[in-house]
């Protein structure tokens, strides 16, 4: 990995990026990355996979790591439990953090069927449901699709928030309040001409005035990135960052830090692990002069 990253290096321009860490990034099992630059750290939310059985994605908990260097990571534990939404069950998985004017936003999918949202003034501690209700809950709202999982937040350069979601090969997005703990307007379907669709974990990153929607295409699926110039699409298939991963599915999230763009993804790298125990792998991420995106080599060490 150090060698690809001094490779990649020659490439970026801007701050010297710091070096990443080997390859799993933290030595715990986790899942369904997102990540979130705040204070000068980087802060990775996920789905802690050591809080499942082991034979289904039936974790229980969210764990947030952080790291100013990007080589060693600080644990902080759960930032929020399952029983803090009154509403909620089981299925602890992909959360999504967002932040704004002093605020952390954690978007959260529970029992498969809703998505609720946490709110904090700490990145790591001290999220509160704000709403004491599903923010998307199939059943009760129109258009949310069979499977209303994986929220990829999104807040854009004039302070409207998105919230992009959806499995089962429907992907949708809804406008979110100006609080962002609450919807504006209809959930809309998302629309993605070529490529070989999305199946779910769908991702918002925004460079240059290009909004970039990258997904997972199946099971096990690539990571597949497509453009566009309005956040709500329509959008345009542009190409693949990740290959499948040695676990049946894929997720991804893509920030920028220190002037480098990274991608953290998971897959089966700790002993123990499998497709229900995945671990977390950090790579560079570069986008060429044409705004296309390099595709990533998996690195395990
Ligand atoms: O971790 C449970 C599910 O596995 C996520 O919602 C999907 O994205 C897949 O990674």
């Amino acid at each position: 990995l150090v060698i690809c990253l001094a490779a990649a290096a020659a490439v970026v321009a801007g701050p010297v990026a710091p070096a990443a860490a080997s390859n799993p990034i933290v030595g715990r099992f986790a899942a369904d990355p997102s990540m979130l630059v705040a204070d000068n750290r980087v802060y990775v939310y996920t789905t802690d996979d050591a809080s499942n059985s082991g034979t289904y994605w039936d974790s229980s908990a969210w764990r947030v790591y952080s790291s100013a260097d990007l080589t060693t990571w600080t644990d902080h534990g759960a930032p929020f439990a399952i029983s803090g939404f009154r509403w909620a069950q089981a299925n602890a998985w992909a959360p999504s953090a967002v932040y704004r004017n002093g605020s952390y936003y954690l978007y959260l999918p529970v029992d498969r069927t809703k998505i609720g949202v946490a709110r904090s003034t700490s990145p790591t501690s001290g999220f509160t449901d704000p709403r004491g209700s599903a923010l998307i809950e199939r059943g009760r709202d129109a258009n949310t699709g069979e499977e209303p999982i994986d929220p990829a937040a999104f807040v854009d350069d004039n302070g409207q928030g998105y919230l992009y979601f959806g499995g089962a090969r429907a992907p949708k997005v809804v406008r979110l309040g100006a609080d962002l703990v609450s919807t504006s307007g209809a959930i809309q379907n998302l629309t993605i001409t070529g490529g070989s669709g999305f199946a779910e974990a769908g991702h918002m990153h925004k460079r240059n005035g290009t909004y970039y929607y990258s997904y997972s295409t199946g099971w096990p699926g690539q990571i597949a990135y497509a453009t566009a110039t309005n956040p709500l699409g329509p959008f345009t298939y542009r190409g693949v960052i990740l290959d499948p991963t040695n676990t049946n599915t894929n997720h991804a999230t893509i920030a920028q830090y220190n002037g480098a763009w990274y991608v953290v993804y998971h897959r089966n790298g700790l002993p123990g692990g499998g497709n229900y125990r995945r671990s977390l792998a950090m790579e560079r991420l570069v986008h060429n002069s044409d705004g296309t995106i390099q595709k990533v080599t998996q690195t395990s060490v």
